[in-house]
């Protein structure tokens, strides 16, 4: 006799340790009703059908953007806050002068009285979510508990979020606690608190990206890379790409760039028609996790499922992938409207926006009219380029991790480190121009080693020491490289075409990696001969291309007094060996 099939458990009764956090939050912030993430295709849509009834989503125009909608976010709260951004270790010192910090108790306490009666009338969403493949090794779990539907339907984007998370959180017994609240929007009931040595996030005040998505930088990152340090890998602000050759040999790249320094650009290109017989597979577009293997690599995993990605610029010409991927399932976030309900932004071709960004008539006189910080969210699977390494439990062998960053001067097109310990002083040195995706000015040039400078949990001088140590243990460590793609002339124009166009700078990487490429010593580090880059195809002047391989010495002798300034900042625990490359590269420069 066939027995009927018993109903699943409830998920508020699968892992106690979670449905007691849930409840104790729920005695604190009140909320009207609670509801469990299944991560379920008919949860998103409810939520969406919720958002869009309550007016919070906008349904774009289906005949063009089927499936798509628009979240208008308060214009006050559209960016990363990182002076609002704390990182909250028992000792100050190993927060690190790159952290804003707060003793624990302390912030707790705070954090407690802006949560207390928080969701009254609101609904409470229990997120647990897994960073990386579910099977995998090296994959962390965590759960959010948020009053946000638009911050719920994100997350079921970003993270492989639902039952399944949930079920592994009940075997490991483990999970990070990120609670978070949008309170008022006001900016001075604002905080982003994270407390590593309790594998906890407290978020109040903000419903934007990279504040309220805690699975992203809050955990992926700084809570991350503090585990990570102690469990003997790297949690990094990368991209990771797959390039097939006409060889057919696949390297796999990892590259960190600041904030809207072109990860997604990168980690989706389009090889240019000149450079026929290449393919490229998207694995990640902005964390990436890295373990030593056995073999002596390094290797990678995307903890994400989706991207959370710059609108502005985005167009056929300039990235045609995401321009494929973001015209169905995707939600805008700040993008403005046509008078058909078709999504805006600056750097399209065509279509004229009639709506900006904040939802008023577009009057160019009050700036651009989608935000310059505009976000799409999209299942990565929607990307034409995704690999199909997204889901490997293993993750796929480094050959190259490649450091950039914006700098109208001074940093040529592309160089090389003489080995892994010169890396980690160009990942330290690094500097870029400030964008859009945190609050602040844009356009000033400020340290962010690693591109990490937001999001590091710990003390940086720690970091460096760690990175040194990982490099050690492998047998077969990727090569270093640091680009930029944004030289600029004197009328502000790009010397460098950027966008797939880059595949010729990685190509020359993969011809070192197979050691088929030389390279010049350029001082600061090895560089192509303008020959070793393949220009065919490409209309650029030869002293241009030589401008940009270029390196101007005595503006590079100042900018390692600089850097030699700033690591002096971190004092006695800054590791020797990091000041003996500094002196190695102040040597090579005083020739
Ligand atoms: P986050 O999501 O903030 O971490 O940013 P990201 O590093 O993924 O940056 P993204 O690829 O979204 O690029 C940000 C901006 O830089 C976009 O407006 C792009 O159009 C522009 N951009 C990306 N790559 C290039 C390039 O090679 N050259 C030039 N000139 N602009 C680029
Ligand atoms: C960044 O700012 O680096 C982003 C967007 O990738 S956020 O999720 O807000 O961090
Ligand atoms: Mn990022």
């Amino acid at each position: 006799m066939a027995t009927a099939s018993p109903l699943p458990m409830p998920m508020s009764q699968l892992c106690r340790a979670v449905t007691e956090w849930v409840e104790s939050v729920r005695a604190l912030t009140q909320p009207a009703e609670v509801q469990w993430c299944e991560g379920s295709a008919a949860e998103r849509d409810g939520l969406i059908a919720r958002l869009v009834r309550e007016g919070q989503l906008l349904r774009l125009n289906p005949r063009h953007f089927p499936n798509c909608h628009l979240y208008r976010s308060d214009p006050g709260d559209v960016a990363r806050v990182e002076h609002l951004t704390y990182v909250c270790t028992r000792s100050k010192a190993d927060a690190g002068p790159n952290n804003n910090w707060l003793d624990p108790q302390a912030a707790h306490a705070k954090m407690r009285e802006l949560f207390r009666g928080a969701m009254r009338s609101r609904t409470l969403y229990v997120i647990p979510y897994c960073m990386g493949p579910l099977d995998s090794p090296f994959a962390r779990c965590g759960v959010e508990i948020t009053d946000s539907a638009y911050v719920a339907l994100n997350m079921l984007i970003m993270t492989r979020a639902g039952r399944a998370a949930l079920e592994r959180i009940e075997r490991e017994r483990t999970f990070v606690r990120g609670l978070h609240s949008v309170g008022e929007l006001d900016p001075e009931r604002r905080f982003i608190m994270h407390y590593p040595e309790e594998l906890a996030i407290e978020s109040f005040g903000s419903g934007y990206g990279g504040n309220a998505l805690l699975g992203k930088k809050c955990h992926a990152l700084r809570i991350a890379s503090w585990q990570a340090r102690a469990e003997g890998w790297l949690a990094e602000h990368m991209l990771i790409v797959g390039l097939r050759n006409r060889r057919g040999e696949t390297h796999y790249l990892a590259a960190a760039f600041p904030s809207a320094c072109g990860k997604t650009n990168l980690a989706m290109l389009i090889p240019p028609d000149s450079l026929p017989g290449w393919e490229v597979f998207t694995v990640g577009d902005d964390i990436a996790w890295l373990h030593p293997g056995a073999d002596g690599r390094l290797w990678a995993i995307n903890p994400e499922a989706g991207y959370f990605g710059v609108v502005p610029g985005t167009n056929r010409r300039t990235n045609r992938n995401a321009f494929e991927m973001i015209r169905r399932d995707t939600l805008f976030t700040n993008v403005a409207l046509t008078a058909d309900a078709q999504p805006w932004w600056e750097g399209l071709p065509a279509g004229t926006p009639q709506t900006d960004w904040r939802g008023r008539p577009y009057d160019p006189a009050r700036g651009p009219a989608a935000h310059p910080n505009s976000r799409f969210t999209v299942d990565a699977r929607r990307n034409p380029a995704c690999s199909p390494q997204l889901n490997d439990p293993h993750g796929v062998p480094l050959s190259a991790i490649i450091f950039g960053g914006r700098r109208r001067e001074l940093a040529p097109l592309v160089y090389e480190a003489r080995d892994w310990a010169h890396g980690v002083l160009v990942g330290a040195s690094m500097a870029s121009q400030s964008t859009a995706a945190a609050t602040g000015e844009v356009g000033v040039i400020r340290r962010d080693p690693m591109a990490m400078q937001p999001f590091c949990g710990y003390n940086f001088a720690d970091y460096w020491r760690h990175w040194l140590e990982v490099g050690a243990r492998l047998r077969q460590p990727p090569r270093i490289f640091h680009v930029n793609w944004f030289r600029q002339d004197s009328q502000g124009r790009f010397l460098w075409p950027g966008f797939g166009e880059n595949l010729r700078v990685l190509a020359w990487m993969i011809e070192r990696c197979a050691g088929r490429a030389d390279a010049r010593d350029g001082r600061i580090g090895l560089l192509p001969h303008p020959a070793g880059i393949d220009t065919r195809g490409l209309s650029l002047e030869p002293e241009t291309l030589r401008a940009l391989l270029a390196v101007d010495v005595p503006l590079w002798r100042q900018e390692l007094a600089e850097t030699r300034a700033y690591l002096g900042q971190y004092g006695e625990r800054l590791p020797q060996e990091l000041l003996h490359e500094l002196d190695r590269s102040a040597a090579a420069l005083a020739r």
